[in-house]
């Protein structure tokens, strides 16, 4: 570990030396911690972050003045589409998604560093579980989807296939989720195939550029956004090991989407056979406010143009078919290619810009006394991850039905949207839809046939609870065979025990 007299002279020529200035006064054990921490910070690296946020800072606040007589919608023929157009074209999309998948090019990437702030739990959001029936986790409905396409792909091509899942995690989200995993025997999957590797964190700094003392022995640290994944898997040579199993195309997706497809065939299998290095699953934007990024594109580059530097006029401006103009909402779905992972890992990493998040930030003060500011005091700069897509040569768009792919869980209970609630209403109601479309009916407990509505908004109970397990259906294939004419009592799960007792 470097002395307290080398992290000092670094830290001075960063020009932060402020940061041992309770040094003295500590204790052996959070001395070291403190010099464990800081040690590995390179020195002009940490003065450029702290050049830039302050830089950042002084800028007025909001999105660059020109942006919106920038932006366009992407032009159609770079979008294609789940539900429009016809059957036999989404067909061979499936098929060869599966092909692919079969093959054991395909991967799974999820980012899990964030800090989940807004949802307010201690630990990682992938361990939430939003009240289903079967009490199941983010994680474990991920793993169970990933399993269950394995199963479809190893089926359709007589093979046995795997989908290794990559997870990044920050520091305050690797040991807990490790843990999780290791407590669940890794939701049987194969734990050679589930690779966890780490971001990188990054100060927090005031306004004037100095890194920030969380208490007299840490430093007030971040995850250095989504988009850290390119710095991480250079750092952990993440491509080597894909290229190692053969992976060619890697499916990025965020935690906190309850309907989220795993290695769904049909995006990968469009983006394939559309030759694109990179793509984007988007839904309709259900109204100009909605969190969420838009895709466009940026002076004819393709973009996410991210909901909190989106401006309201922008946001609010509409097409000549009266929708909104900007209405590619962006879901965290994305498609890429290895080859193209590795120019940017390699190239044009370095070009990303940081964006700035202005927060309240717990810091200490001059006497080293604990302080929760009331107002924001500093800065927090992060990357993001679709801010590679302006490189892509051959970018897509893939849109999508919201209520077949997208419910996030954002907030607690208390909100209005995208809260444990409204994701395991939007997880029920879809179940509901695919048990209906298959020919089952439901009850209530006295016996009583319960009405059907194959419509159901999704932001609505159902009338009948009734959950699948991803083991038996994850797209809502197959349901036939179980539920056809069949009549069940309202809450119904149909899991791998269940499903083979109705087939006997
Ligand atoms: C993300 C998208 C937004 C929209 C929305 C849809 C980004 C930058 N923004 O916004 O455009 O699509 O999702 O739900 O993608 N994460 C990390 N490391 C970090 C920070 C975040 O891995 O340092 C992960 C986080 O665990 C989550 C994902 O990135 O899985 C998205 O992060 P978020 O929930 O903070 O993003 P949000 O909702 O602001």
């Amino acid at each position: 570990m470097a002395s307290e007299r080398d992290v000092r002279a670094r830290l001075r020529r960063a020009g932060q030396e402020h940061l041992l200035r309770f040094c003295a006064e500590l204790a052996p054990g959070p001395r070291a911690a403190l010099l464990a921490e800081l040690g590995p910070l390179e020195p002009d690296a940490l003065r450029e972050h702290c050049r830039r946020a302050a830089e950042a800072c002084a800028r007025p606040p909001g999105p660059p003045p020109d942006l919106a007589a920038r932006l366009r919608p992407l032009p159609p023929e770079r979008v294609g589409s789940a539900s429009r157009g016809d059957p036999e074209t989404r067909r061979l999309w499936e098929e060869e998604g599966f092909r692919q998948i079969a093959l054991n090019k395909v991967a799974v990437l999820l980012l899990a560093g964030g800090q989940g702030t807004r949802l307010g739990v201690p630990y990682p959001k992938g361990m939430y579980q939003v009240g289903l029936p079967s009490q199941k986790t983010l994680y474990q409905l991920q793993a169970e989807r990933i399993r269950r396409v394995e199963q479809l792909a190893g089926q359709r091509h007589g093979t046995r296939c795997t989908i290794p899942w990559y997870i990044m995690t920050s520091e305050f989200t690797l040991g807990p989720t490790a843990q999780f995993f290791k407590e669940h025997d890794f939701f049987q999957l194969d734990p050679g195939n589930v690779v966890m590797f780490e971001q990188r964190m990054l100060p927090a700094v005031t306004f004037d550029g100095k890194a920030i003392l969380e208490r007299k022995d840490k430093v007030a640290m971040a995850p250095d956004g989504n988009g850290g994944l390119y710095c991480a898997l250079a750092d952990h040579q993440i491509l080597e090991d894909m290229e190692r199993r053969g992976v060619d195309f890697v499916h990025v997706y965020c935690v906190d989407n309850i309907l989220v497809r795993l290695a769904d065939p049909v995006f990968i299998g469009f983006c394939v056979l559309r030759g694109a290095d990179c793509g984007a699953k988007v839904v309709e934007k259900a109204r100009p406010e909605e969190p969420v990024g838009v895709l466009c594109q940026v002076d004819g580059a393709p973009q996410v143009v991210e909901y909190s530097e989106l401006s309201p006029e922008a946001a609010r401006r509409r097409a000549p078919d009266g929708g909104l103009l900007f209405r590619a909402g962006n879901i965290c779905n994305h498609f890429f290619t290895r080859g193209f992972l590795r120019r940017v890992t390699r190239e044009l990493e370095p070009s990303l810009r940081p964006h700035v998040a202005v927060k309240k930030v717990p810091h200490v003060d001059e006497e080293g006394h604990p302080v929760k500011p009331l107002t924001p005091n500093g800065i927090k700069m992060e990357k993001f991850v679709f801010d590679v897509f302006q490189f892509a040569k051959n970018f897509v768009a893939f849109e999508v039905l919201r209520e077949e792919e997208f419910s996030p869980l954002k907030n607690a209970d208390s909100a209005d949207r995208d809260t444990p609630t409204t994701a395991r209403r939007a997880l029920l109601a879809q179940h509901y839809r695919w048990a209906l479309r298959a020919g089952a009916h439901f009850l209530d407990t006295r016996g009583t046939r319960l009405p059907e509505l194959p419509s159901l908004p999704c932001d609505s109970d159902p009338p009948a609870i009734c959950e699948i397990s991803p083991l038996v259906s994850c797209f809502g294939e197959g349901l036939e065979l179980y539920l056809q004419g069949r009549e069940f009592q309202s809450p119904f799960v149909l899991d791998e025990d269940r499903a083979r007792a109705l087939q006997t």
